[in-house]
């Protein structure tokens, strides 16, 4: 099974069964109401508060470790890409961009197999900066912010050619903000 069949697994299973709680405290709430049954509202809503607070720390615990924020933080990344993002073009060095002229390098390849870096940033407005492999699936993705640089680690496993498409609509020409990289 894979990670995201996992989360949806997850999500859909505790989705039943805080529903299920829902009904079970709807149905003794209305016994209650009728006059049958209820003897302890308070223990219940203990039970109730309780059994949620369970449901949501396993929540936290099972998907926390998964953050994409902890993905390779003891690694040292086998290559660096600078990216600046401008309206309406994307701008890839294999060194440090200069603003006032931002230059690409000829064509990135990565390696695949080995963490890499992209250090991503924005000459102008908020920009998205998102990997697409071959099959038009999102891989990963980071923002583009002007006077950050948010750094992005990925391992590819698959070789190809990777298309980086914007993914915040930043003006008229948006839709035509991509380029590409190769994976080997
Ligand atoms: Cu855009």
């Amino acid at each position: 099974m894979k990670a995201h069949e996992f989360v949806l697994a997850l999500f859909l299973v505790s989705a039943i069964a805080i529903a299920g709680l829902f009904y079970y405290f709807f149905l003794s709430s209305r016994q209650a109401a009728d006059g049958g049954g209820v003897s302890n509202p308070t223990k219940k809503r203990f039970f109730f508060f309780t059994a949620l607070a369970v449901v949501m720390i396993i929540l936290l615990l099972v998907t926390i470790p998964k953050s994409p924020y902890f993905l390779f933080t003891g690694e040292n990344p086998s290559k660096v890409v600078y990216v600046a993002a401008k309206q309406y073009s994307f701008t890839l060095s294999s060194s440090a961009i200069d603003p006032q002229n931002p230059v690409s390098t000829e064509a990135i390849e990565l390696p695949a197999g080995q963490p890499v870096e992209f250090r991503v940033t924005s000459l102008d407005v908020n920009h998205g900066f998102g990997i697409y492999n071959e099959r038009a699936e999102l891989v990963t993705q980071t923002q583009a912010m002007p006077g950050y640089v948010n750094r992005l680690r990925w391992e590819f496993t698959e070789p190809g050619t990777y298309n980086i498409l914007c993914l915040e609509f930043c003006g008229a020409a948006h839709s035509f903000m991509r380029t590409t990289f190769t994976v080997k």
